[in-house]
C-alpha cells in the first residue's frame, strides 16, 4: 500500500510506469519543491513510478536538495542538458518518461495532462506553455512573440507536422518512442531535434495547454547563443531542405535553361520581351553544384558531430568501396576540359573570323562547364579531405 509521500514501486529494480526526468544546472532553490510536486503527483495517481534529478555538476546544493526531497540522484559530469536527460533515461526504468526542468517554471503537481494520453496511444507529448496560462515576465517577449513561434513554424515546416511550441521543457514519451528518436544533442537542441525526430518518424504527438511560471533564480539562458545554436542545429539536420534538394534543382534548371539557350539563340519572348535563358543557366548550375557540396559536408559534418544519424548521402561517403570523390573528381575533370576545349574552338573560329552564329549560348555553356568543372574538382578534394578522418565513435 503506498502512501502519499512514497510513490509505489513495483520492486526494487523491476519496471515502473513513469519516470519524471529533472535535469538540473544549479537549481538548489527551486529542486526540492519540484520533487516533492511530483512525488506526490505520483503518490495519488494510479501509477508506479520515480522521481530522478540529474546533477549537471552543480557547484550549489543541487543534489542535497533534490535527495533530500526524496529524488535519486544521478551525476552527468559532462555539461549540457541533452547529455544530463539521456543519461537520466538510461538509468530510468519507467515505460513512460517525463521531462521537466528543475527551475520551477513547470507545474508538477499534476502531469495527468501530460501523461494520460500516453495511456491512449499517443508517442509523445508536449505541454504547450504559449497556449496555457502564462505569468508575467515568464516568458521574455522576443522569445514568447518570435523565437518560440519562428522555430516551431520551422520545424512544423520541416515535418509537415504542426508544433505549436518545440522550445517547451515539459513533455513526455513512451519510451519506445524515446529509443526510436534517440536524439543525440549535447544541448538545450534537445527539445528542437525530439521534435524533428517525431515528425520524420511519423510519430502521434498530442499537445496540451500547460502553464509557466517565473524563475527563481536568474536566467541562464542567453537568447542569441542559444537561439543560433537552435538554428544552427535545425540546419544542420536539414541539409537536405536547405541545400541538397534546392541544389539538384537549380542544377536541372540550369541544363534546362542553357539547352533552351543554344536552341533558341535570339532568346525566348516573354511577353513583350526577349529573354536569353544562357545567363541563368550560367548562374543555377555552378550555384546548384556549391549547394550540393555544402550539403554534402554539413551532413557528414552533423554526422561526425554527433549531431544528427547518418543517412544516404553519409553511408555512401564512409562506404570506402564507393569512390565518391573519384566520381566528383571525373566529372570535374571532364566538364573542365570540355569547357576549356569549347572556348579554345569558339575563340580559333573568332580569330579566323569565321561565322560562330550561336556564339552567345555556346559562350555561356563553355563558361558554365569551366566553372563548374573547378566547383566539382574542389568538392572531391572536400570528399577526400572529410572521408580522411572517419568518426571513431560509431552512431
Ligand atoms: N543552462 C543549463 N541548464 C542545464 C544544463 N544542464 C541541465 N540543465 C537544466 O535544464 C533545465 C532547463 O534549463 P533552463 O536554464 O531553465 O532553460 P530554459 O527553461 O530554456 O530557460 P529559462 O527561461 O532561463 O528558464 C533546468 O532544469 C536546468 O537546470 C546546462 O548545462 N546548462
Ligand atoms: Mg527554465
Amino acid at each position: 500500500m503506498k502512501t502519499a509521500e512514497e510513490p509505489a514501486q513495483a520492486s526494487a529494480d523491476g519496471p515502473l510506469d513513469v519516470s519524471v526526468i529533472i535535469p538540473c544546472l544549479n537549481e538548489e532553490t527551486s529542486v526540492g519543491e519540484c520533487v516533492t510536486k511530483a512525488r506526490t503527483w505520483l503518490s495519488g495517481s494510479s501509477f508506479t513510478g520515480e522521481v530522478l534529478v540529474v546533477d549537471n555538476a552543480s557547484t550549489d546544493g543541487t543534489a542535497e536538495a533534490a535527495r533530500s526531497a526524496g529524488a535519486r540522484v544521478i551525476a552527468e559530469l559532462r555539461r549540457g542538458k541533452g547529455n544530463a536527460f539521456r543519461t537520466g533515461v538510461r538509468e530510468s526504468r519507467g515505460r513512460f518518461i517525463v521531462m521537466s526542468d528543475g527551475d520551477g517554471t513547470y507545474d508538477l503537481s499534476d502531469l495527468d495532462p501530460v501523461v494520460r494520453p500516453l495511456e491512449d496511444g499517443y508517442d509523445m507529448v508536449i505541454g504547450n506553455r504559449l497556449e496555457g496560462e502564462m505569468e508575467r515576465q515568464a516568458m521574455p517577449w522576443l522569445h514568447r512573440r518570435i523565437g518560440n513561434p519562428l522555430f516551431s513554424a520551422l520545424i512544423s515546416m520541416i515535418t509537415r507536422r504542426s508544433f505549436g511550441d518545440v522550445l517547451s521543457g515539459l513533455r513526455s514519451f513512451t519510451r519506445e518512442a524515446w529509443e526510436t528518436m534517440s536524439p543525440a544533442a549535447a544541448g538545450f537542441e534537445l527539445e528542437s531535434e525530439i521534435c524533428l525526430r517525431a515528425g520524420r518518424n511519423r510519430m502521434r504527438v498530442a499537445e496540451v495547454p500547460v502553464p509557466y511560471g517565473v524563475r527563481r533564480e536568474p536566467s541562464k539562458l542567453r537568447g542569441l547563443t542559444h537561439g543560433w545554436a537552435i538554428a544552427r542545429f535545425i540546419i544542420l539536420e536539414s541539409a537536405d531542405l536547405i541545400f541538397i534538394y534546392p541544389g539538384l534543382i537549380a542544377i536541372v534548371l540550369g541544363i534546362l535553361s542553357l539547352a533552351t539557350g543554344v536552341v533558341f539563340s535570339e532568346g525566348v519572348d516573354v511577353g513583350s520581351v526577349s529573354w536569353q535563358p544562357v545567363f541563368a543557366g550560367g548562374i543555377l548550375v555552378p550555384g546548384g553544384v556549391a549547394f550540393l557540396t555544402l550539403g554534402i559536408a554539413t551532413k557528414w559534418l552533423a554526422w561526425r558531430r554527433a549531431v544528427a544519424h547518418s543517412g544516404r548521402v553519409v553511408n555512401m561517403l564512409r562506404d570506402e568501396s564507393i569512390p565518391v570523390g573519384d566520381y566528383f573528381l571525373l566529372a570535374g575533370v571532364v566538364s573542365l576540359i570540355a569547357g576549356v576545349g569549347l572556348d579554345a574552338y569558339l575563340l580559333w573560329r573568332w580569330v579566323a573570323d569565321a561565322p560562330i552564329g550561336l556564339a552567345l549560348g555556346w559562350g555561356a555553356v563553355a563558361q558554365t562547364l569551366v566553372v563548374s568543372g573547378l566547383n566539382l574538382i574542389v568538392a572531391a578534394v572536400l570528399i577526400g579531405v572529410l572521408r580522411a578522418g572517419q568518426r571513431s565513435k560509431e552512431d
